[in-house]
């Protein structure tokens, strides 16, 4: 099987004539509509972007290309790296040659681990991250390109070089800033013959003689590493990249939303919240208890964090492969326990208090037990492990739209005026009534 350049090289071309000869021939026809609801509503469920990387069904959660989730949990990230990007998953010899690529790519640089060092010590550890990835725009091979009047051609080939280069060196900038800023202990260098999420479990120093920790942050890479293109994260990437702004900055613009705690921060809620659980109780409340304490979180106005979600109307795949996960490696830790409780009363109430559209768990409401169980116990650690995965998506989808020529984004916004002129103009009969 080809490497992933040669891959994208032959199916890109196709990609493109796909989408200009359908916007030749079909062009004019209306495939969305939008409601006022939805104008004021985060345009929730309107169909407003193309992305193939991958697709969330409202009932069966994530797909990447077509790949239900579930069906993925014992790949490696850099398979679904290369499935994101292509559509294909590698065979061995084209995954060999991917991993190949990205450690010939994985040094970093001495001046980002200054920059990581430079920052106040209770900057957000989302922050370290976002600064040591655009600290390296320097070195971006889009931007030097496109200053060198580069092909728009070649601009796909030139942002999967940056991609590359940034999916290389993230087990080390990650690992690096938990070693560095959260545990305040010496890095350990790359292993230059671990898979890219092995290297970074164990660089992060943890004790892990199964390899069950290696386990965990493989799974984690893989459940986290795209979620369609309109979340908040991906979709600012997208827009940031449509200016033709370069991988370095539009992935940190992603992850300054990412760190939203709506988005990828709530998974630090979650684990916040059930630690509160259990220092209240001192220990596994009972489901009475648990429901009474729910309902006081509710009667106060806060979320429940893990639950709900602006798409999925399900429990979120992602969650049960989780707790999948936790059974076998840790059915008797007391945070996973609160979790399991959790599912089992939580989305009851919420369906009672009747505001939330979705009632079930999404991903974070498990993932940060299962960190903690290894250890990795400072919260504002855990979206920058969802970072680290989700810049795959982030890297396949920009890939995807320099292939496509995807233009710059331009929606119209609208002002009241414009609001009241449409509600007043009478509706339009539909065909065929009188
Ligand atoms: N607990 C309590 N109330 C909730 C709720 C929850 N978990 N989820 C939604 N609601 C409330 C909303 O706050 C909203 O109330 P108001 O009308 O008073 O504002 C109402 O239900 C309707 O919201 P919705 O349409 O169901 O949800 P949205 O699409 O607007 O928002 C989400 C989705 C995820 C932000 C929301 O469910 C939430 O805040 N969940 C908790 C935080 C969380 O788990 N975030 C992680 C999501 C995964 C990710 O994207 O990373």
């Amino acid at each position: 099987m080809a490497n992933l350049t040669d891959v994208l090289a032959e199916k890109i071309p196709q990609w493109r004539e796909y989408i200009h000869s359908l916007s030749e021939s079909q062009g004019d026809k209306i495939v969305s509509n939008v409601t006022l609801n939805q104008l004021c509503g985060g345009l929730r469920g309107v169909q407003a972007i193309i992305c193939n990387t991958s697709y969330v069904h409202p009932e069966k959660g994530l797909f990447i290309r077509g790949i239900p989730v579930s069906q993925l949990t014992e790949k490696l990230p850099e398979e679904i790296f290369y499935l994101l990007c292509t559509g294909l998953l590698p065979d061995e010899e084209a995954l060999a040659s991917l991993q190949e690529e990205l450690k010939a790519r994985s040094e970093v640089p001495t001046y980002v681990w200054d920059v990581i060092k430079s920052l106040p010590d209770d900057t957000h550890p989302m922050v370290v991250l976002s600064a040591a990835l655009l600290s390296m725009q320097r070195q971006s091979v889009f931007a030097r390109k496109y200053n060198e009047g580069m092909r728009k051609s070649d601009h796909w080939l030139t942002t999967l070089e940056d991609a590359l280069q940034i999916i290389a060196k993230i087990p080390s900038i990650v690992a690096g800033i938990y070693r560095m800023r959260v545990v305040y202990k010496k890095r350990i260098i790359s292993d230059p013959y671990r898979d890219w999420a092995g290297n970074f479990a164990n660089m992060m120093g943890i004790d892990d003689p199964e390899g069950k920790l290696r386990d965990l942050v493989r799974l984690y890479m893989v459940l986290h590493c795209d979620h369609e293109g309109g979340n908040v994260s991906a979709n600012v990437c997208r827009i940031v990249n449509s200016a033709l702004s370069d991988p370095y900055y539009s992935i940190t613009a992603g992850l300054n939303g990412l760190a939203g705690p709506l988005h990828g921060l709530a998974n630090q809620e979650c684990l916040k919240y059930v630690q509160a659980i259990e220092e209240n109780f001192s220990g596994v409340p009972s489901e009475a208890d648990l429901k009474e304490y729910i309902w006081a979180t509710l009667h106060s106005g806060r979320v429940i964090p893990g639950y709900g979600h602006a798409v999925l109307r399900a429990t979120d795949p992602r969650f049960t492969a989780f707790i999948n996960f936790g059974k076998k490696v840790c059915p008797y830790d007391n945070v996973f326990r609160i979790v399991e409780l959790m599912y089992k009363v939580v989305p009851d109430i919420l369906q009672e208090h009747g505001k939330a559209k979705n009632p079930w768990p999404n991903v974070d409401a498990a993932s940060g037990a299962l960190l903690f169980h290894f250890g990795i116990t400072r919260f504002d650690f855990y979206t920058v492990m969802f970072a680290a995965s989700r810049i795959l998506g982030m890297c396949a989808q920009m890939i995807m739209s320099r292939g496509l020529f995807a233009p710059i984004y331009r929606p119209k916004s609208v002002t009241f005026e414009w609001i009241d002129q449409q509600i007043s103009k009478p509706t339009p009969k539909s065909k065929g009534a009188n």
